[in-house]
């Protein structure tokens, strides 16, 4: 048990060594894309001490309500696309990223379709990861998440299961209840027996009706900043 704690303590501060890296990045005037998910929240406490002490003056647009929350608690200024249809950079984590090609699969925090829109919107997106979430195959470790219509999912969900998914099941909170994202949608946890051709899945998937997005980021990572026990490694694609 307390051998597990240390485990626990050791990769959470590997994920704030990945995070605050990433911050390092951040100039003055900087319009920030901030992720989502525990190494995201190192991120925006490390921005959040940046702007009170060295009075960096940048804004950001929040990739769920919990970043935005805790954004406006750190003093943040928070912004919009209509004021920032681009964005300098963004920064997030990832439950997955593929050695070589930095594919990615995203949205265990269930924010992959804000995450998405707003990776899709800036000029340099960051990955901050530890070590563990390395992997060989996507989806050896982690369901792609899918973001569906509530009404018609489980229609969605079987053919979903014809992509090659084992199981697709809605994603629920821990109190038993119906997870809903921000969106107002469902998401279902597809796993696959790792994926071999990650394009052709990302079409198959999109081309199903009812489908929202995915968590299968291709071709989006600028660079993966991954924390591990021999310091930090900078992956670029
Ligand atoms: C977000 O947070 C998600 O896309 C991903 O699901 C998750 C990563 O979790 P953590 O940083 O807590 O390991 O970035």
């Amino acid at each position: 048990m307390l051998q597990d704690e240390g485990i626990r303590d050791r990769v959470a501060q590997l994920k704030e060594e990945a995070a605050r890296q990433a911050v390092t990045y951040v100039e003055d005037g900087m319009a920030i894309g901030l992720g989502t998910g525990s190494t995201a929240r190192f991120m925006i406490d490390a921005l959040g001490e940046r702007v009170r002490t060295e009075g960096l003056r940048v804004c950001g647009i929040p990739t769920s309500e919990a970043s935005a929350e805790q954004a406006r608690r750190l003093g943040i200024p928070l912004t919009d696309f209509v004021n920032h249809p681009i964005l300098d950079i963004a920064i997030d984590g990832a439950d997955e990223v593929l050695r070589g090609s930095l594919g990615l699969v995203k949205g265990l925090g269930g924010a992959l379709l804000r995450e998405k829109i707003v990776a899709t919107a800036a000029k340099r997106f960051v990955v901050i990861v530890d070590q563990s979430k390395l992997v060989d195959k996507l989806g050896t470790h982690a369901p792609v998440p899918v973001e569906v219509t509530p009404w018609g999912w489980e229609r969605a969900a079987k053919w979903l299961g014809e992509t090659g998914a084992r199981a697709c099941k809605p994603r629920m909170t821990r109190d038993g209840s119906l997870f809903i994202t921000d969106n107002g949608n469902m998401i279902l946890d597809c796993h696959y027996p790792g994926i071999d051709n990650p394009d052709e899945l990302c079409q198959a998937i999109l081309a199903i009706t009812g489908v929202v997005d995915h968590g299968l980021f291709l071709g989006m990572a600028s660079e993966v900043l991954v924390a591990g026990l021999d310091g930090i490694e900078r992956l670029v694609p």
